[in-house]
């Protein structure tokens, strides 16, 4: 057998050999690469005779032709294997169930959820969202609210303060949310009508009690804002948010630096295995606390107390979520546990709306 036709076969046979696309490249380079054995043949032309080298070139270039057609061939069925080795490795079965989606398992806490609900109910009654910082002066959480400078609630045991600034006035976290609507009078004009959820900071800490917890309190002023007023808004808030078509509710008489009158509101309830029911039974519930806005708040909120009037109230956001809800302990709500939350949460898509329902 001619040098030509060994080289041949020892070729084809080396890339019938080739498993993957890299070894028949190299294979490639061992024959036609700069260093290849069929570059090598070409070189020797260069020193024939012309007759010879005709003859001579002729039978290489037969051989090189034949390389690259099989070096194509061959790449051909490589690829090949390669796509079908692919589809079946990255095949997915269609008929599997799909993952639950983080719109499946993500959760909304029960405390957002709570305020988006509030945020509906008082949204639909033409209120305001208002907001304001946790860290607050002591001006905006106490002197502006008619708190008198040695009031219980100013002392450290209720309140968390921060070391005094350099002119000696000492920052604190907002004991309750009624600075937001301090700040609200400061800059806005009457009619006034916001609610002010948010977070609450306080010295306490038990099965009921967190040192931060969530309050939302509501403020109207206006010139004729009243007492009846402040009821039909209350009772609309509970009907909606307890989701009952009445609610029955006793006004009794309490006391707040911010507020004169002051009141304490209780809902009828009834009490039965460990469940309450609202707007049944011969049960009460405190519910939350109102009043007409004290004229010095007023005043010193830069509003005419002998022009306007307002009523406001507040409540715990924790508590009320307790309540409708069934949380034991309000401590748990803020362990992050993802059991807790995978069972006491909300769907994302869980929005709610007075239209759609407030848990749809
Ligand atoms: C301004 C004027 C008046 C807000 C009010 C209450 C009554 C009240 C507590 C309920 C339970 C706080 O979460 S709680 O501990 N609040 O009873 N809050 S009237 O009155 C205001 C607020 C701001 C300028």
């Amino acid at each position: 057998m001619s040098d030509l036709a060994s080289l041949e076969a020892l070729t084809l046979e080396a890339i019938a050999a080739a498993g993957d696309e890299a070894a028949l490249d190299a294979v490639r380079v061992g024959a036609l690469g700069k260093k290849g054995s069929v570059s090598a043949l070409l070189a020797t032309l260069g020193k024939m005779e012309p007759e010879e080298r005709k003859v001579r070139g002729a039978s290489i270039n037969k051989l090189k032709d034949a390389i690259v057609e099989a070096l194509e061939a061959r790449k051909a069925i490589l690829k090949q294997a390669a796509l079908e080795a692919r589809l079946k490795a990255e095949i997915i079965d269609v008929t599997l169930p799909v993952r639950p989606s983080p719109l499946d398992t993500g959760r909304v806490h029960p405390i957002t959820q709570v305020m988006d609900e509030l945020a509906a109910i008082f949204a639909d009654m033409g209120f305001s969202i208002a907001e304001g910082p946790d860290v607050e002066t002591d001006d905006y959480n106490f002197t502006k609210l008619n708190f008198p400078p040695d009031h219980p609630a100013r002392d450290m045991h209720d309140t968390f303060f921060f070391e005094p600034g350099p002119d000696g006035t000492r920052k604190l976290l907002r004991t309750h949310t009624s600075p937001v609507q301090v700040r609200t009078m400061l800059t806005q004009q009457p009619p006034i009508r916001v609610i002010c959820p948010g977070r609450t900071y306080r010295c306490d800490s038990d099965q009921t009690h967190t040192p931060m917890f969530h309050q939302v309190e509501g403020l109207v002023i206006d010139k004729q804002a009243n007492l009846g007023n402040l009821k039909w808004i209350l009772e609309e808030f509970c009907k909606a948010f307890f989701e009952v078509p009445d609610v029955t509710m006793r006004f009794r008489p309490s006391f707040f630096p911010f507020t004169e009158p002051s009141i304490e509101v209780d809902i009828r309830c009834s009490r039965k295995d460990g469940e309450i029911r609202f707007g049944e039974g011969d049960d009460w519930l405190e519910i939350l606390g109102c009043g007409m806005v004290h004229p010095n708040v007023l005043t010193a909120c830069g509003i005419d107390p002998e022009v306007y009037q307002g009523f406001a109230w507040g409540m715990g956001i924790d508590r009320i979520a307790m309540l409708k809800y069934g949380m034991p302990d309000l401590r748990a709500f803020f362990e992050n546990d993802i059991r807790w939350l995978n069972h006491y949460g909300f769907r994302p898509l869980d929005i709610p709306s007075l239209v759609a329902g407030l848990t749809a």
